[in-house]
């Protein structure tokens, strides 16, 4: 099955980088836009030629190789080490690969014999040179050129300088890659397959295990048609530019990985590699299972929801409006006298300077709803916290602590926050009901009628007081017994109004109640719309940021 594009594989790199910009090490992230350039630059530059760099220890041979395959003494072969100290290029076809020469700032160019077209052939200085100039220049032109050629002889092929500094981190460009074993006049025939099957087995050990090795002497001729050969196949192609770029996409992806985690996250290109990156590709099936569960970071949200509202001073607000109820009852509907009085006492609402105080006036600044308390505000913090570690849970190191960053990025408003979606709740405890007036306007009635009662036994009392005739008192049956109307109506009016207010109360501590739920349900809401806002979007969305991370990750490793 055919992967993505190469184009498609170095925009994923591109997006990978972009997300773990500040996320992850700037090395990594960086490393992935100098591909992303390279690559860009490369194929707007001859992909007819393929340049092939004759890459070695000192004296490995890589000048005579050189000079064999360009059938021409070009380069210099010195007994003194080391020999060659920069760069030089043979060409077949030379036209149309100077800018790709300017490029690689090689000014050295040379015209070769025979027919190798396409091939741009580079002889490089000695990698493991005493001078760090040539040191320098192996690594530069090492990272650019297409195809590579290691000059390994028999003495030094094993040396780590070369396994450990250049062929393990190149794990991933083995199809651009060919080994040559130079030098081998200088061993017995039957030493030659032994050093080669060694060759070999280091270069498995590497992660290197399908790249062909080539057994030749620059000297004697011997094996450099085979390797003419091979190259004349791979220029043919002109495929290498592409395969480079994207091994080096795959590396830049797994360096990425290694340290954000992803599905590439296996760093060789070899046999050896496939059996972790099936691991890899499981623990990172695995992480998407933990962050896949929105569920938990969810159900987290009611721990969240309910700190937050103990720190917004929601229980206080809701048993204000009950309070704030029962108080407007008794204003609207108690005994004239009581009423009265308890206008002196503040509305418990009003005091908080929350709005349903009846005049619809909107709340301006902060309310006075006392701020939290050191315990509130710990409690909001560590539900917070568990927020924060839950949706973190399973996730690479750096990815974890973006989104434990990412739940507090807002957190510095939440005080602010909370107590303006406090204020501007609808409490729904403005309205008075309807039979309050009906009651009012009752209760002012019977203390007209008692008040009318006191007024005549009043009159009665003073007549008698001055001797007058006792003027006739009409009376009433009550419950058998004879009582004169003016008591009737005195005492009648206080009982029926003492009663009604009464009866009112326990009414208005049912309403107050309901009022106080409903507010409560609404105060709620705001609340957890703010925790949403203020604390899950901001992990979720960087939750989201490390999936399309994971993805363009895979993406770019060709998964
Ligand atoms: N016997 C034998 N000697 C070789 C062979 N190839 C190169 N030499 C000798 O090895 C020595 C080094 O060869 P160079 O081609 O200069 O090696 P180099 O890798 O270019 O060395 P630097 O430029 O210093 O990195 C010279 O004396 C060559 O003659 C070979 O196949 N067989
Ligand atoms: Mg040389």
């Amino acid at each position: 099955m055919k992967g993505p594009s190469l184009d498609d594989r170095l925009a994923a790199l591109l997006e990978a980088a972009s997300l773990a910009e500040g996320r992850l090490p700037d090395a990594a992230v960086s490393a992935a836009h100098a591909v992303a350039d390279r690559a860009g630059v490369r194929r707007g530059l001859s992909v007819d030629h393929t340049v092939a760099a004759l890459a070695g220890a000192t004296g490995s041979g890589k000048s005579s190789l050189f000079n064999a395959l360009a059938l021409t003494d070009l380069a210099v072969v010195g007994v003194t080490r080391p020999t060659t100290s920069t760069a030089q290029a043979a060409l077949w076809d030379g036209e149309g690969a100077g800018a790709l020469l300017d490029w690689l700032e090689v000014p050295t160019r040379h015209e070769a014999a025979g027919e190798l077209p396409g091939l741009v052939l580079l002889d490089l200085p000695d990698h493991d040179s005493i001078e760090l100039t040539h040191r320098l220049e192996v690594d530069r032109l090492v990272e650019l050129v297409d195809l590579l050629v290691w000059v390994l002889d028999p003495q030094k092929y094993a040396d780590a300088a070369v396994h450990e500094r250049y062929l393990r981190p190149l794990a991933r460009h083995g199809e651009v890659m060919v080994v040559v074993l130079n030098q081998i006049d200088r061993l017995p025939t039957a030493a030659v397959r032994r050093c080669l099957d060694d060759v070999r087995r280091l270069l498995a050990e590497d992660g290197l295990g399908g790249v062909p090795v080539v057994g030749l002497s620059a000297r004697t001729g011997a094996g450099v048609e085979e390797l003419r050969s091979l190259l004349a196949e791979r220029v043919a192609k002109r495929r290498s530019w592409a395969e480079r770029l994207a091994a080096d996409v795959g590396t830049a992806a797994a360096d990425l990985a290694a340290v954000g985690g992803g599905a590439g996250r296996a760093t060789g290109g070899g046999d050896g590699s496939r059996a972790s990156r099936e691991v890899s590709r499981e623990a990172s099936r695995q992480v998407s299972r933990d962050v896949g569960h929105g569920a938990n970071v969810g159900e987290l949200a009611k721990p969240l929801n309910k700190a937050l509202a103990e720190a917004a001073g929601v229980p206080l607000v809701v048993e204000a409006v009950g309070k704030a109820h029962r108080h407007r009852a008794v204003v609207a509907t108690g005994w004239p006298v009581t009423r009265w009085l308890r206008r002196f006492r503040p509305d418990p609402l009003r005091r908080l300077r929350l709005g349903g105080g009846g005049d619809g006036r909107e709340i301006v600044g902060r309310t006075s709803v006392p701020g939290a308390s050191a315990v509130e505000r710990s409690q909001a913090e560590s539900a917070v916290r568990d927020v924060a570690d839950a949706a973190a849970r399973g996730l690479p190191g750096p990815w974890a602590a973006a989104v434990r960053h990412a739940a507090r990025s807002r957190t510095g408003e939440l005080p602010d926050t909370l107590d303006k979606a406090v204020a501007t709740t609808s409490l729904g405890a403005t309205r008075a009901p309807r039979w309050w007036k009906a009651v009012g306007l009752v209760q002012w009635a019977l203390f007209a009628v008692m008040v009318a009662g006191a007024l005549w036994l009043g009159g009665l009392f003073v007549m008698d007081y001055l001797r007058l005739p006792e003027p006739p008192t009409p009376t009433a049956g009550v419950g058998g017994a004879e009582m004169p109307w003016p008591t009737l109506l005195l005492l009648g009016g206080a009982l029926a109004g003492v009663v009604i207010a009464l009866l009112s109360r326990l009414a208005a501590g049912l309403g107050g109640r309901r009022r106080a739920r409903k507010a409560g349900r609404a105060l709620r809401a705001s609340i957890a719309q703010v925790g949403r806002e203020q604390v899950l979007e901001p992990v979720e969305e960087e939750l989201a940021r490390y999936d399309r991370f994971e993805k363009a990750i895979a993406q770019a490793t060709r998964a």
